[in-house]
């Protein structure tokens, strides 16, 4: 082929990875924002062979095809033949997985088309207008009125698409999304998790009224290089700023923190701008006063407010430290589902059941498991003082070996730090999870831990690691733990291997001198299922596995700073077969799909209660 084809082939590819890998510019804080909502019901048409998508030859189908199923279907006779339509299609609850609103459902992994009409009160000249989704299963195709907005891959990160003025209109728009979720090697997740693979438009969905230059990200954090104690003892602290606006033609922002009498202008070169301020007095952000300032960002004359708590975590030696001083986390791992639904949560009052329970526990941190949780969660972390580790789904057998895949990550890595880097509780960053050693997959691991250091470095980088079991010692010395920040591991002695007394011999050692976390540990049972404590799934059983566990845990070495078992409820996963303890769920909760506490909850609520009154 020739020259000119060469260049245009080059084009259309340019403009394919364009629109998977680019949001450069995600809008952020988008609750405090105009918009209006777009949760609601929408029509679907389930599509396993992708026919909306794909003609007879399989080849993507035009823009304007009619049998396009972004296309509203116009029938001016009736003698006209159309094979798909959405009125009277039945409907489906955004945000909400669809597994959980339909048999039809329980199992699909597919293609499902989303469609609602939306009206707006006015178009303002002077307004724009985006579409934006907290999350969508696993890669979403966006169309407004038969023009494609944008595509996105990744089910547990925002996105969001500008609507061209020329396609948006007053009443009648025809929005139509498609949503697939299913599995593939090369992307992130995998194939293989345990956990269920929900699909659907899982989060709120928003239609953004913004003015014609607005900020889009912006994050104020404590300094992460001063000396926190001489803060303290000084009562002066450094912020460091950064914003980004949406053009480079906008002008002064005016930055505003009321209570603490603090303006500040700022003059962004660009779109953007790096900036650094003293506050006095501040009353730092933790577990036991989870303080949050009011925070007005001002440019022309709209205002965008937010509120944010500020705070520093960092390590020393094998400490780790908040606000200066040595904290143990008494940490639960969660999924982001609601069990006696079994759906994903989506909302504020889904989060206060997750974290309620996660109080009673006496716990004061939650690892959300394994992918970046709505935010809801850590916007109630942020109000209620319990600490967050927040994780991408980089799990298992990734395909480390190709660059695509660890552009995904990083992707995703940034999605969820752009989200939520404003958000004190979240003082962990976890690249992955139980990722199998090789000198490929740490070089990858590597570059997100360096991706997130780049973006973010006033948190703590981790990633779970494996455990070397051995007769006598066991040993983590996983070699990315030369680059995380605190060793945290995931250990299952007396369930995986062995019965629960193998921890009584069990000793301890790192290979780096680095705080050392335990990010899960547990055991399965059945709720209500009785019996001598040596019968697996008893509840029981599970108890003597946590006696077992956290008398080990009192033996640990000092470096021993906390732990986040697995996990706060039962949830649905597809590798839990057994017919009569399973049924498909992964019983390892502390309390059941029924939201029944197992006997082992009360066995981590005291010892968490011990500890909270040794650190106090
Ligand atoms: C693990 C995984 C977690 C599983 C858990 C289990 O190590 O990190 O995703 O659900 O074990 O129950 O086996």
């Amino acid at each position: 082929y020739n020259y000119f084809t060469r260049i245009s082939l080059f084009y259309i590819l340019f403009l394919l990875t364009a629109n998977v890998f680019s949001q450069k510019n995600l809008i952020i804080n988008t609750e405090n924002r105009e918009h209006i909502s777009l949760n609601g019901q929408w029509h679907y048409l389930i599509d396993p062979y992708e026919n909306g998508f794909y003609d007879y030859r399989w080849q993507e189908r035009n823009e304007n095809d009619p049998e396009a199923y972004w296309n509203k279907p116009v029938i001016t006779d009736p003698s006209q033949r159309r094979e798909h339509q959405y009125k009277n299609a039945p409907t489906l609850k955004v945000p909400g997985d669809w597994n959980s609103q339909d048999s039809i459902f329980t199992y699909y992994e597919g293609t499902v088309w989303y469609q609602r009409n939306f009206d707006l009160p006015e178009i303002s000249e002077d307004k724009h207008y985006y579409l934006y989704f907290g999350a969508v299963n696993y890669e979403a195709h966006v169309y407004l009125n038969g023009k494609k907005l944008g595509s996105h891959k990744g089910g547990f990160t925002p996105f969001d698409f500008e609507i061209p003025k020329e396609i948006l209109k007053k009443n009648d728009n025809f929005l139509v999304v498609k949503v697939d979720n299913k599995r593939h090697p090369e992307e992130i997740p995998t194939v293989n998790t345990d956990w269920w693979n929900y699909g659907g438009i899982t989060r709120d969905v928003k239609l953004l009224v913004l003015p014609e230059n607005f900020i889009s990200q912006y994050s104020l954090q404590l300094d992460k290089d001063q000396d926190i104690l001489k803060a303290i003892s000084s009562k002066k602290f450094t912020v460091n700023g950064y914003l980004k606006l949406n053009n480079s033609a906008a002008g002064e922002v005016s930055l505003e923190i009321p209570e603490l009498n603090f303006r500040k202008k700022l003059h962004p070169e660009a779109d953007s701008v790096h900036f650094s301020f003293q506050l006095k007095n501040l009353k730092l952000w933790s577990p036991e006063n989870p303080k949050l300032y009011k925070v007005k960002l001002k440019l022309d004359d709209s205002v965008l407010e937010d509120k944010i708590g500020f705070r520093k975590i960092e390590t020393s030696g094998d400490d780790i430290l908040l606000n200066g001083k040595k904290i143990f986390l008494r940490g639960i791992s969660i999924h982001e589902e609601i069990p006696q639904e079994s759906r994903r949560a989506n909302s504020k009052a889904d989060a206060e059941q997750l974290f309620g329970w996660a109080q009673q526990l006496n716990a004061n941190m939650v690892r959300l498991a394994h992918y970046p949780h709505n935010e809801y969660m850590t916007r109630t972390a942020d109000s209620l003082g319990m600490l967050v580790w927040s994780e991408i789904p980089v799990y298992w057998t990734i395909d480390f070996k190709n660059e695509e895949v660890l552009k995904k990550a990083k992707k995703q890595l940034k999605e969820m730090i752009i989200r939520d880097r404003n958000k004190a509780s979240v003082i962990i960053w976890s690249v992955g999870n139980e990722t199998p050693v090789s000198p490929s997959r740490t070089a990858f691991m590597k570059e997100l831990i360096e991706t997130g250091k780049e973006m973010d470095g006033s948190r703590l980088m981790a990633a779970a690691l494996e455990v070397n079991y051995n007769e006598g010692v066991n040993y983590i010395d996983d070699p990315l733990g030369k680059y995380t920040d605190i060793i945290a591991v995931n250990e299952y002695l007396g369930w995986y291997g062995g019965l629960p007394d193998a921890a009584q011999s069990a000793k301890w050692k790192t290979a780096y001198d680095k705080p050392l976390f335990f990010s899960e540990t547990g055991a399965g049972a059945k709720a209500g299922f009785h019996a001598d404590k040596r019968t697996r799934w008893s509840e029981e059983y599970q108890q003597w596995y946590f006696e077992e566990t956290i008398d080990m845990m009192k033996r640990m070495p000092d470096n021993y700073t906390g732990m986040s078992p697995w996990i706060l409820a039962d949830f649905r996963s597809p590798r839990r077969n057994h017919p009569v303890y399973q049924e498909g769920w992964n019983r390892k909760g502390l309390i059941s799909n029924e939201g029944e506490k197992k006997l082992a909850f009360y066995i981590l609520q005291e010892y968490y209660k011990e500890m909270e009154e040794k650190y106090d």
